[in-house]
């Protein structure tokens, strides 16, 4: 059995000549996600459920779990001493850790939060930069702006059925299962690969009459090809990225969220939710993209910046881009 510690351990060499501060900071992160599970498991018996009375700067509402898992994230991150600043999706702006620190962190705390009451699984997302501002000084919002193919780690949390913790750094996708006796997370999805083919789609239609034409037309042609097709396709959407997405890594499967007419940005974060999902995608084989470019090259012009997201098998991300690219006439039967 291999703890994360261990595996990090090993791998450190990966990232900074043996100083320990990357192992340091996934270690916290893992310990956060250790308490942010206890919490929730204990949620609806201790009274943690419900709205807090406040909206966040994205103008949702904030729920009494979203603030206790940003809380402890960024109480727990701000005291370790490799972490020069911290943004997250609960704050307006970015937060000074420690000026000594060489890294960055970026984190959606709780995403899927509208899952909470209803347990449905929930998710923490993460994403790592090494700073471009001088160590020893204040870090800068220009630390946290580099672009998805500067990240030097990514991964996500989540809370189901048992609590996973996936991340990359560049070498394949790797996930851990919380052994909640020891206390630790062990090595039990080793370098994941996602399947070429998709057996599962992903999204929110609700807005579809309101999606790019081409892509209305790629729907259409998902479910043509399934009246016709050996294994169809099948619907699976519970509205938590994390829950969604990991799904999709380990059977197949497409997520998108597509921007629409009115919102052509979508509802996702591009930093936050985006650049890591995208990252974790192609470490596992897949294609991510905002449709038709490569997300990870996307240019991050604010830190709160929304993104259409659609990651799944190239197979189908391509096709995607196919359809929103050329005028694709789809025959129907
Ligand atoms: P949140 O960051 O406010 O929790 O919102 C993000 C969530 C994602 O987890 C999920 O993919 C999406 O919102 C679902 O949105 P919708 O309810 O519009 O389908
Ligand atoms: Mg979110």
């Amino acid at each position: 059995m291999v703890t994360l510690e261990q595996f990090i351990a090993d791998r450190q060499q990966e990232f900074e000549r043996a100083t320990g501060a990357f192992s340091k900071i996934l270690r916290d992160i893992g310990l956060g996600a250790k308490l942010v599970s206890f919490y929730l498991r204990r949620a609806s018996l201790a009274g943690f459920l419900g709205e807090l009375g406040l909206t966040n700067i994205q103008g949702e509402s904030v729920q009494k779990l979203d603030d206790m898992a940003n809380r402890l994230f960024l109480n727990l991150l701000s005291q370790n001493p490799h972490i020069a600043g911290l943004a997250s999706e609960e704050e307006e702006h970015i937060i000074q850790a420690n000026p000594a620190g060489k890294y960055v962190v970026l984190l959606d705390p709780l995403d899927g939060s509208s899952n909470i009451d209803v347990g449905v699984p929930v998710g923490t997302i993460f994403s790592i930069y090494r700073r471009i501002s001088q160590v020893g000084t204040p870090c800068e919002e220009a630390d946290f702006l580099q672009g998805g193919r500067k990240q030097v780690a990514a991964g996500y949390i989540l809370y189901g059925t048992s609590t996973l913790l996936f991340y990359t750094t560049g070498q394949g996708v790797h996930g851990f299962t919380l052994e909640p006796a020891a206390g630790e997370f062990l090595l039990t999805y080793p370098s994941v690969q996602m399947p070429s083919e998709s057996s599962y789609y992903s999204f929110n239609d609700n807005q579809l009459h309101e999606w790019a034409p081409g892509l209305q037309k790629y729907v259409q042609d998902l479910h043509q090809r399934n009246r016709t097709a050996a294994k169809p396709q099948s619907l699976r959407y519970v509205g938590s990225l994390v829950a969604d997405f990991h799904r999709n890594l380990l059977k197949g499967g497409l997520f998108m969220y597509p921007g629409t007419v009115k919102k052509p940005e979508g509802k996702l974060r591009l930093l936050y939710e985006g650049y890591p999902m995208a990252w974790l995608t192609e470490q596992a084989g897949g294609k991510a993209t905002d449709g038709i470019r490569s997300l990870l090259d996307v240019e991050p012009k604010k830190i709160h910046q929304r993104t259409p997201l659609f990651l799944g098998p190239a197979s189908e991300i391509n096709r995607i881009a196919h359809f929103l690219t050329e005028n694709v006439i789809v025959e129907t039967a």
